[in-house]
């Protein structure tokens, strides 16, 4: 410890080496020497708790050019490159000892291969630059959930983005006591012209399992940067598999049942698949919007937003659609918007619901609305990946017990991805088996431009959390399972899909339908509705929908409706299935009764068949519950 007190003394203002050394955390101590070892920076500043250094933080992201402000208080903007608009998967990779293997479906190498690559892309990376030193708390302060974390990074936006999002940690790191076990990060935007990565071909972002860090370079965009969030997970979810809780990609809400009666769910979707809109549902509070961490407190699973913010899409964030949010975004306070356009100092993005300049600036530079990029596609106003930043807190309906140490008592867990042409509106698993393994383990979801790559394609995604999983699936499956096993009355698992398309080619539910499958969750947590028992789950009775459209929405909803967005599609239903089964058929270890569930559910989609044919109208079936 000593010689690593001398060099940081050496290399620090006594200032920052103070704040540091205060802290009496060795092996953080190590870690932050070693990475100003590494970097080689210009300076060095340690950011406590206080306002001023989180301020200083803000300041120098607009000084150095990386934020600039808008016309209206407290907003900014930030650019990422043309190139790095999303996460970039290829690139994002867990380092693992010889002899581990997780499957197919991850990415990793070896861990001695990887950090030689990864530690010497980081060699000098910053020369000539500042930099800074967080500390954050994910979860609650002073909770059972609360995991302490260490980031540094040469990006303010990056500082001034996870200010926002996380909840701050200097004081907690003061009061654990030496050695307190802890996440950390170290992230370099590495060498920068006009302001965005130059070296994007040496973009990586390297996971060490083994030593709970992870290291991120030449990249700028939020989900490879801010190692609190998505790099997070993996250190989260590795840690809460050996201990018996969960982490996920999840919302958590409450929603208002009848009489006023307050329940909580978490939602899994994929990226850009509704999370966010779904949390901010008006009528609800809002707990939070993508991370969640699960543990079993006294017979209930208890959930914290692991989180303090939202890093969310804007697009289609609209008067309409998303009042909260558009409230929010045009009103003084503290808000990063990233990749939209800018005009005068406004930003402007796709589905604002008002019209948008023909030029102004982006993230391809000046923009006009017939540039092309350099496969000579038309280069959108602002990014279907564009993004605000905001704290929970600024938000009207953010839900009371936000920072509850014992987190909000989780009663129904929903998973739902953007399918097509498969699954129905909303529909409940008969059991926690099934819904994990039919609704969580099986879930699908057609791409998007949150994650580098082509747009639409369907992809396999258990749990919506397959990009972030630290664990072998064998493993993952059996520890969900058994997580609430146990107890005498586990959440009830529901399925949602706001993305069925009709022969036209047009969405069969609208924007706002998702309301009403919210609340009708809420009733069915409490057995206060019959259900239909559909081959895949129970499915809503009409005449429970007809009410719920009208009081929530004023609307009218037919019959028709709910005979073509409720009928049972056998031989789609039946593909899913069987390309799930061959998923994991090609696995090691997966738990014998995820087969055994997929083939019950391939037996009752089959006596539909025969009995009804290919597209069984829920009017032909009878009530189950
Ligand atoms: C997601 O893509 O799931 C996000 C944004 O929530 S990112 O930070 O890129 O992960
Ligand atoms: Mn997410």
């Amino acid at each position: 410890m000593e010689e690593t007190l001398k060099y940081l003394e050496e290399n620090l203002e006594p200032e920052h080496f103070k704040k540091l050394a205060d802290l009496g955390q060795t092996d953080m101590s190590k870690f932050v020497a070693m990475a100003v070892k590494l970097c080689k920076p210009a300076s060095v500043f340690i950011a406590t708790d206080s306002s001023e250094d989180r301020e200083y933080v803000r300041r120098r992201a607009i000084e150095l050019g990386e934020e600039f402000e808008l016309a209206m208080e407290g907003h900014t903007c930030h650019f990422d490159g043309m190139q790095d608009q999303g996460r970039d998967k290829e690139n994002t990779r867990q380092l693992l000892p010889p002899n581990v293997h997780l499957g197919e479906h991850f990415n990793y190498m070896l861990r001695d291969e990887g950090l030689e690559e990864v530690l010497g892309i980081l060699d000098g990376a910053m020369s000539g630059k500042e930099m800074v030193v967080r500390f954050y708390c994910l979860g609650p302060k002073s909770s059972v959930f609360s995991q302490l974390c260490c980031q540094i990074t040469d990006s303010f936006y990056v500082g001034h983005s996870e200010d926002l999002l996380y909840r701050p940690g200097y004081e907690e790191f003061l009061h654990a006591g030496e050695g307190v076990e802890h996440f950390r990060f170290l992230h370099s935007a590495g060498r920068l012209e006009n302001g965005v990565c130059a070296d994007i071909d040496k973009r990586r972002m390297f996971i060490d399992l083994q030593d709970n860090t992870v290291y991120s370079v030449n990249t700028q965009y939020g989900g490879n940067t801010m190692g609190l969030k998505k790099l997070a997970m993996r250190l989260g979810i590795q840690k809460g598999l050996r201990e018996g809780w969960l982490t996920e990609h999840m919302f958590i809400v409450g929603v208002r049942g009848p009489r006023g009666r307050k329940t909580y769910m978490t939602g899994a979707y994929p990226s850009m698949c509704g999370k966010t809109s779904t949390a901010m549902i008006p009528g609800q509070t809002i707990v939070g919007d993508d991370i969640a961490y699960l543990k079993k407190i006294g017979g209930d699973v208890r959930a914290v937003n692991v989180e303090h913010g939202i890093f969310g899409i804007i697009q289609d964030v609209n008067p309409e659609d998303d009042p909260g949010i558009y409230d929010l975004l045009t009103s003084p306070g503290e808000v990063i918007f990233s990749n939209v356009l800018v005009k005068e100092e406004k930003p402007y993005w796709l589905g604002m619901g008002s019209e948008i300049p023909e030029s102004g600036l982006n993230f391809s530079g000046e923009w006009h609305k017939d540039n092309k990029d350099a496969k000579g596609k038309k280069i959108d106003p602002s990014h279907k990946n564009a993004r605000f930043t905001i704290s929970l807190d600024m938000l009207e309906n953010c839900d009371e017990n936000l920072d509850n140490p014992e987190g909000v008592p989780v009663k129904a867990m929903i998973f739902g991805g953007r399918d097509s042409d498969t699954s129905v509106p909303v529909e409940q698993s008969f059991d926690w088996v099934h819904g994990v393994i039919t609704k969580g383990a099986s879930l699908e979801s057609e791409t998007t431009a949150a994650t580098l790559g082509a747009d639409g394609v369907r992809e396999f995604n258990p749990m919506s959390n397959l990009d972030f999983l630290a664990a072998s699936l064998d493993t993952y499956l059996q520890k969900y399972l058994e997580f609430a096993a146990v107890l005498s009355k586990p959440p009830k698992i529901f399925a949602v899909n706001y993305f069925l398309i009709d022969n036209e080619g047009k969405y069969m539910t609208g924007m706002l339908d998702k309301k009403v499958w919210m609340l009708w969750i809420e009733e069915r947590v409490h057995d206060e509705v019959g259900a239909l028992k559909t081959p895949t789950g129970y499915i809503p009775l009409y005449k429970d929908l007809r009410r719920l459209f009208k009081s929530a929405l004023g609307l009218e909803y037919t019959e028709d409706q709910y005979k073509q967005q409720f009928t049972v599609r056998v031989p789609e239903q039946l593909a899913k299935t069987m390309r799930t089964e061959a998923i994991y058929r090609q696995e090691w270890g997966i738990p014998e009764v995820l087969f055994s569930q997929l083939d019950e559910q391939r037996k009752r989609l089959e006596e539909a068949r025969e009995a009804f044919g290919d597209y069984v109208s829920p009017l032909m079936l009878s009530q189950g519950l």
